[in-house]
């Protein structure tokens, strides 16, 4: 076979954080074990299909600046088989176990729905060998319901039912592929289903809408015998407006109003969080704490762009925390972490993508470490612990198991009079947060 990335000669490996070799990992050790379970089993990284095979470094104001030599070869199935072929030999040399793609990732759409079909069915069936060749597994599928002019108005949510028909034609379609790869998730994201205007917008209708569209996913999934987990993928605005899908309390909010909260958890994605106004961290530990915590797509946005830049995520103190709240939460099942994130528009080589993944995967590989230091020596559990013993005796005791009321309450409190106070001691705890990074 045909190397499409011939200047990495062998798989990526470990070689410790004394190693200058831009091509080795520094910290991730795949089979090393942290709390009983090797880093690969921990953090199941993921490859996207989409930014790493098909970002060819396009932007607003200029086309695109990278030249693959999968893409080379004119006609356009010929192109997708070729960048399948690349996206494995990629997968394996990286060290990656999984990846994720849209429907039209991996083929490109045709004139008619049942050519498109054709297509996906070809494709499909060059990537299940090469899954089986290498061991690579498909972390999650999804359908791409905004690329296209057809949902201009959204999908779901689209003032037509004509499109809203077409969105689950199309959404049957990849959620049989998904399971046809044997993918452990599958995700929605909302891309246009939202507004521009509130002008032209029954925005109640739309929800409902948004109700019904995941009901038939969940009833299809069923039927299909597909076992893989659902996930919602929050994300504020952008391209929309305004996205129903917001933060991680709005799609929990929307998953209970639409009773679809045990058929879903969420996909957090960090720059999403950070366009939410949130940090990627409080997206996270919102979501363990309502038990919604599925999968991660890894990036980071940049502080002073107000945009959804993906890039690679290297903050140390992201990964550490991030990994700190998935740990706390029992760790990945089904998900993982997907790096949606893109090489910028100049790092037009294809080993910028090696690079790239290299950083991200040391970057989470410490991140796990620090965290399982973190866990070990329980500093900051058992502050936090303190911080709230008062609920586990007495009076916070009673107000817990709903044993007193405001009566009951203002008596207590005319006797004890001013609560005593104690500190948040932030300071202190940042402090004890740097010792592990
Ligand atoms: C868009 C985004 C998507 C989803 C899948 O911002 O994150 O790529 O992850 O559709
Ligand atoms: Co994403």
């Amino acid at each position: 076979m045909r190397a499409f990335f011939p200047e990495v000669k062998q798989p990526i490996g470990y070689e410790g954080p004394a190693s200058r070799n831009p091509l080795a990992f520094k910290h991730y050790s795949a089979k090393e074990k942290v709390l009983g379970k090797t880093m690969a089993e921990h953090l199941r990284f993921a490859a996207c299909y989409w930014h790493t095979f098909k970002g060819l470094g396009q932007d607003m104001f200029g086309l695109n600046t990278m030249r693959r030599a999968y893409c080379q070869g004119g006609d356009s199935v010929v192109v997708a088989e070729q960048t399948m072929e690349a996206a494995f030999e990629f997968f394996t040399k990286l060290g990656v176990g999984f990846w994720c793609f849209h429907d039209t990732d991996i083929a490109p759409e045709a004139d008619t729905l049942v050519e498109t079909n054709a297509r996906l069915d070809r494709i499909v069936k060059l990537a299940k060998q090469l899954q089986r060749d290498t061991g690579v597994k498909l972390l999650w599928g999804t359908c791409n319901l905004f690329s296209n002019r057809r949902f201009l108005a959204g999908a779901a949510t689209n003032p037509s039912p004509e499109v809203f028909a077409f969105a689950a034609t199309k959404v049957k379609k990849a959620l049989e592929i998904t399971k046809e790869l044997d993918g452990a998730g599958y995700v929605f994201w909302g891309g246009r289903e939202g507004y521009d205007t509130l002008l032209n917008t029954d925005m109640g209708r739309k929800l409902d809408h948004l109700g019904r569209f995941l009901h038939m996913a969940v009833d299809y999934k069923k039927q299909i015998r597909f076992r893989g987990q659902f996930y919602i993928e929050p994300k504020p605005k952008e391209p929309t407006k305004h996205q129903y899908d917001f933060d991680a309390a709005s799609c929990h909010a929307f998953l209970q109003r639409y009773g679809l909260e045990e058929h879903l958890k969420l996909n957090i994605e960090a720059n999403h969080a950070t366009l939410a106004g949130h940090t990627f961290h409080h997206e996270l530990a919102y979501a363990a704490a309502n038990g919604l915590l599925g999968s991660v797509d890894a990036n980071r946005g940049d502080t002073l762009l107000g945009w959804d830049t993906d890039q690679f995520p290297t903050d140390l103190y992201d990964t550490t925390l991030a990994m700190y709240v998935i740990l706390k939460a029992g760790g990945f099942t089904t998900g993982g972490l997907n790096f949606d994130a893109r090489v910028r528009r100049q790092s037009i080589d294809p080993i910028d993508l090696f690079h790239a993944h290299i950083g991200a995967m040391d970057a989470f590989a410490r991140g796990l470490k620090n965290a399982a230091a973190l866990l070990r020596e329980k500093r900051l559990e058992t502050f936090v612990k303190k911080r709230y013993a008062g609920w586990d005796k007495g009076i916070g005791k009673q107000i817990e198991q709903g044993k007193v009321g405001f009566a009951e309450l203002e008596a207590y409190t005319f006797k004890h009079g001013e609560p005593e106070l104690q500190s948040g001691r932030q300071e202190f705890l940042e402090n004890l947060l740097n010792e592990y990074i």
